[in-house]
């Protein structure tokens, strides 16, 4: 089954006009304006291709063929379309429309097979279902936390999160989807769930889904310096995400002598530094360790910071690893506060362990890759992805495409159009394998 290349290329191109910086890469977060106009976007060519529309109170979606039915198993392909700020265009969105095209060829296959065309893929060689997902808030843009979709779903996240996790505004997640827009009458189709949320109704039954796959880029540089096209991805690293708030004393600039100082930002000048320190002494070079968000109050020239904020997140491949790496960090914060006479909070915001995907997935798709010629490596994903949560449950496998210059989350994340196009054709001949069996 070949996917149509120019509907995927002019999907993509639309959907990264939906952003809120045009002037500087792709700005989409959940539940905000922008979010609003590409799930639009999305749904109407759902609409349009005649498939069922389901979005659940974390306004995940899932979008199914017509010719799905409550009695087979179901395939399912999908990411995310929220992004970080001033991101690129690809990330998520790559792997929504790839599965969103899939779903477009597989019905244009079945109503080729149902006119009698000899060319099409007869019906009863599809033994289960397909629907593409889109998760909810994958980013954690919002509200600081990866994957919260996904993580409900799956039951990580419940009815507490609710209230646990808020924005920068301070309001929470609740808040937010209950402050969503209800849907207009003149709006063509509804793009958000309106169901008051109940943790317990949106978890799936994993019982039905056979297999679950996601196309992405690959977000870093190993692809392109050794010149494949394609990633099927091993292991997806863990992670840990902690927010620091260090509280000194808020004093004049100019009439305060150095030595009676109790600066909030030196200190966390010096913690940030010493984070970057205590992974890079460790030569086993899998770990990494970011502080991405920092505020300063009052944040003004001529006062000296009474409290700065900020979050530091650890990833690795080996939960044991994050583990020791962030106790080590949060001990040195500690003693880097107390000799500084200066107060340290710290608190968890989320975490993910690291999972190995599915081994009969990972030979399937190394053998395609070596059937079609297509230069390929097995290899972990320092990114979090929502198929790691999935993973827990169900058959799930990866697969990624270069990422130009090795760059994402950035407005110069890219990837060339033919390796656009391969990975999506690869994605559809994986989709189309996983449906000519039942189990
Ligand atoms: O942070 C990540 O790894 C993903 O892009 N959300
Ligand atoms: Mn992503
Ligand atoms: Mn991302």
């Amino acid at each position: 089954m070949k996917i149509n290349e120019k509907r995927l290329l002019s999907r993509l191109n639309a959907l990264k006009g939906f952003t809120d910086t045009p002037e500087k890469g792709v700005t989409r977060f959940s539940f905000g304006e922008d979010d609003a106009r590409a799930r639009e976007y999305i749904l109407e060519i759902a609409e349009a291709a005649d498939c069922t529309i389901d979005i659940d109170a974390l306004q995940n979606i899932r979008i199914g063929l017509k010719t799905n039915s409550p009695d087979k198993l179901t395939v399912m392909a999908g990411s995310h379309i929220d992004t970080v700020r001033h991101g690129g265009w690809l990330d998520g969105a790559y792997g929504v429309c790839g599965a969103l095209e899939v779903l477009e060829t597989l019905s244009e296959n079945i109503a080729a097979a149902e006119a009698g065309d000899e060319n099409a893929v007869p019906l009863e060689d599809l033994k289960t279902n397909y629907e593409v997902v889109i998760f909810a808030e994958e980013e954690g843009s919002n509200f600081g936390s990866t994957m919260t979709g996904s993580k409900f779903v799956t039951g990580i996240y419940k009815e507490a999160d609710l209230d646990r996790l808020r924005d920068s505004n301070g309001k929470t997640l609740r808040q937010r989807l209950i402050d969503l827009p209800l849907n207009d009458e003149d709006d063509s189709i509804d793009i958000y769930s309106v169901d008051y949320f109940d943790a317990g109704e949106i978890l799936w039954d994993f019982d039905n889904i056979k297999t679950m796959l996601e196309l992405h880029i690959e977000q870093g540089p190993v692809l392109e310096k050794e010149g494949l096209s394609l990633g099927i991805v091993d292991a997806i690293y863990g992670m840990k995400v902690i927010e620091v708030s260090l509280t000194g004393v808020g004093n004049h600039a100019g009439a305060t002598p150095m030595g009676i100082r109790y600066d909030a930002l030196c200190t966390a000048a010096e913690c940030v530094l010493a984070a970057e320190e205590i992974i890079k002494a460790d030569d086993d070079a899998t770990a990494v360790a970011t502080v991405g968000k920092l505020s300063v109050f009052p944040n003004c020239s001529n006062v000296i910071p009474e409290n700065v904020t900020f979050t530091v997140e650890v990833r690795d491949s080996d939960w044991h690893r994050i583990d020791s790496f962030m106790n080590a960090i949060i001990d040195k914060f500690r003693q880097i506060a107390a000799a500084r006479q200066v107060k340290c909070d710290i608190e968890e915001i989320s975490e993910s362990a690291p999972f190995y995907l599915t081994k009969r997935l990972k030979e399937d798709m190394e053998l395609r890759a070596k059937e079609l010629g297509i230069p390929y490596k097995v290899m972990d994903s320092g990114a979090v992805h929502d198929a790691c949560m999935i993973a827990n449950f169900v058959d799930t496998g990866m697969i990624f495409v270069p990422s130009i210059g090795g760059r994402s989350h950035v407005p110069e994340e890219n990837t060339n159009e033919q390796d656009i196009i391969t990975g999506v054709q690869f994605l559809m001949d994986t989709v189309l394998n996983e449906m000519k069996t039942e189990v």
